[in-house]
């Protein structure tokens, strides 16, 4: 049985401090290919999801996150993972909040920002939560872990895993404002005619049913809001300061989902909004530019 591991060096552009953690865990089943899992904590002040609201400085994370993969991580199958909830001293912390309806969100996209999955795992658990996941691709991919250690604030942990073949090409850059998802055609539209960065502005997306051209009126709330909006910086390594989780407006017209936040930097962000349509979810993502 060969156990192989590839550590993924990463480095940063922020401060890191001295408490930056790095922590390798996988099971022995692993029998086969690579399986790299990977956390890495940053302890900037620069990186925390409410950095849009008002640019306060975030206080030190409490918790680091590990992340076991049970077996070779293979695309287009199921893999299960495990992630640990623990403080500094990696005594598992029991305890969570939940917001926007769950104790822990999880998004998981690949380096090149075309496959984005937003899932839920379940809490099983002194500080162990576990959900599988569906890797489209070989490729590298980022975990955003977002969860709330009970009465403290809301955390990002980054975790990186790579899944062994050849990755796909880099697909194209498009700017494109419009385009259709399944049976709902998404156009995107700005408070400001131009994104600059730092800026405050208002996130629009304009929603109509593609048999009717009609704005849709069968929007219902998704995870306790009008929407979801998931944002994260093109960019090599991804850091927790390229990630951001904007908000929605409450009251906006049919087929109308309005979001609240600000680019952090210049550059190339892609957005994910998810909308819920009658208990389907609706993923629009589009790719803008920062100046
Ligand atoms: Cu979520």
């Amino acid at each position: 049985m060969k156990l192989l591991f590839t550590a993924l060096a990463i480095t940063s552009t922020l401060f890191l401090t001295q408490g930056c953690a790095s922590q390798f865990k996988s099971s022995e089943q692993s029998t086969s290919g690579s399986a790299v899992a990977q956390e890495h904590h940053q302890m900037d002040g620069a990186a925390n999801s409410h950095e849009h609201h008002s640019g306060q400085a975030e206080s030190e994370p409490t918790a680091i996150a590990k992340l076991t993969v049970k077996g070779a991580i293979a695309p287009k199958t199921p893999v299960p993972l495990i992630i640990d909830v623990q403080d500094k001293n990696g005594k598992a912390i029991a305890n969570f909040d939940k917001f926007q309806e769950q104790l822990m969100h999880l998004i998981i996209v690949s380096d090149t920002l075309d496959s984005f999955n937003h899932i839920h795992p379940t809490y099983k658990g002194n500080g162990r939560f576990e959900v599988q996941n569906n890797f489209p691709h070989p490729g590298n991919y980022t975990l955003f872990i977002d969860y709330k250690p009970a009465g403290k604030a809301e955390q990002v942990s980054l975790l990186t895993a790579k899944v062994p073949g050849e990755a796909p090409n880099t697909p194209k850059i498009d700017f494109s404002t419009s385009n259709t998802f399944g049976n709902t055609q998404a156009n995107l539209k700005f408070s400001q005619p131009t994104l600059k960065a730092g800026q405050e502005v208002h996130v629009i997306f304009n929603l109509q049913d593609t048999a009717t051209k009609q704005p849709i009126k069968d929007l219902q709330p998704y995870l306790g809001e009008r929407g979801h909006l998931v944002i994260i910086k093109r960019t090599s390594p991804l850091t927790r300061a390229d990630y951001i989780h904007a908000h929605a407006m409450k009251d906006t017209p049919d087929g109308e989902v309005h979001f609240i936040t600000s680019f952090p930097k210049p550059g190339d962000y892609k957005l994910w909004g998810q909308f819920n349509r009658n208990g389907q979810i609706v993923t629009a993502n589009f790719l803008v530019n920062v100046q």
